[in-house]
């Protein structure tokens, strides 16, 4: 008999609460009207968009105790991560539609809870042009979307570092950085202390994406659960302006591909987010529309049918 079908749950977090920029709030309708879900229906996927989840506005405040609307944050990452662990507890997909990147707390914090309790192998791939790995005495902006994998791997605020109930939810261990290009002076050295595995532009330039891809994805049992977390800043901004911390020199369009398409292949994908897109700074819809194409090859979309593979 046909295999059961896997459902995607979108989930939407409309917020730009932990970023530089105002706008990323309007990232899941411009991925709902790039058409996110047909893209995933026509590869056989199950889709069930929940719609939006709700929470603060954006008071727009200047840091405080290096951090900016430190306690906005942490409602918006709880109501995050009670969606998708519920998603993951129905046997779903979880993808996380943002919003911006703080919102990686949430999200991975349940997906970190949930292989827990399976007793499953967790891996993060963690696709952008920066590290995200600032603390409150390290960042230069105290926006908290350049925290995340720091919150993640307990350096943070108690309340954001415990909100998937076990603290660290990460070890830096099951981390693996693919496309960075932009870290902070302070960063760089705890990014170095943590140990943390960086495939960075120069690592791709040096390898191609097909080598790269190949070390990040090595070394996984039959049963782990693979968590992408994408940053849409990854892509190089000649092709991906609708974000709101561009850095040139990131992949191409054909480097992006092969890195979702090579994702597809590991066949352990077990949830995802989509973040920092940012439709004020875009093209018509250009980058959302772009991010639709990617995630469809992240789902076994490929030009011809694979002989042999
Ligand atoms: B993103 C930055 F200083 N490092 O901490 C900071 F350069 O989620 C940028 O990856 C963080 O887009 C970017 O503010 C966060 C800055
Ligand atoms: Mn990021
Ligand atoms: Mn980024
Ligand atoms: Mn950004």
């Amino acid at each position: 008999h046909a295999p059961t079908p896997i459902t995607a749950e979108l989930i939407g977090a409309p917020t730009d609460i932990g970023a530089g920029a105002r706008g990323a709030s309007m990232g899941p309708e411009a991925l709902r009207v790039a058409g996110l879900q047909p893209a995933l229906e026509s590869h056989g996927l199950r889709v069930l968009d929940v719609g939006n989840l709700s929470g603060p506005g954006n008071p727009w405040l200047p840091p405080l105790n290096g951090y900016r609307h430190l306690p906005e944050v942490v409602a918006w990452n709880a109501a995050v991560c009670d969606a998708v662990y519920a998603a993951l507890g129905r046997g779903h997909l979880p993808i996380l539609l943002g919003g911006d990147h703080c919102l990686g707390v949430g999200s991975i914090a349940a997906v970190a809870r949930h292989c827990r309790e399976q007793g499953r192998p967790l891996r993060v791939l963690w696709l952008d042009a920066h590290a995200d790995f600032n603390t409150s005495a390290l960042t230069p902006s105290g926006n908290v979307h350049g925290m995340p994998v720091a919150c993640l791997c307990g350096l943070g605020p108690a309340e954001l570092v415990g909100i998937g109930g076990h603290t660290p939810a990460l070890r830096p261990d099951q981390v693996r950085q693919i496309g960075i290009r932009s870290v902070d002076e302070g960063e760089k050295r705890l990014v170095h202390e943590h140990g943390l595995e960086v495939f960075d532009m120069r690592f791709i330039d040096e390898e191609g994406m097909r080598r790269t891809m190949a070390r990040a994805l090595e070394g996984m049992p039959a049963n782990t659960h693979l968590h992408v977390s994408f940053d849409v800043d990854f892509l190089d901004p000649e092709i991906a302006p609708g974000v709101g911390t561009t850095v040139p020199g990131g992949p191409t369009y054909r480097e992006a591909q092969l890195c979702m398409e090579m994702i597809a292949d590991s066949g352990r994908l077990g949830s995802l987010d989509i973040v920092e897109l940012n439709p004020a700074l875009d093209v018509r819809n250009k980058t959302a529309e772009l991010a639709v194409d990617l995630v469809e090859s992240l789902f076994g979309k490929s030009t011809l049918m694979r002989a042999g593979r």
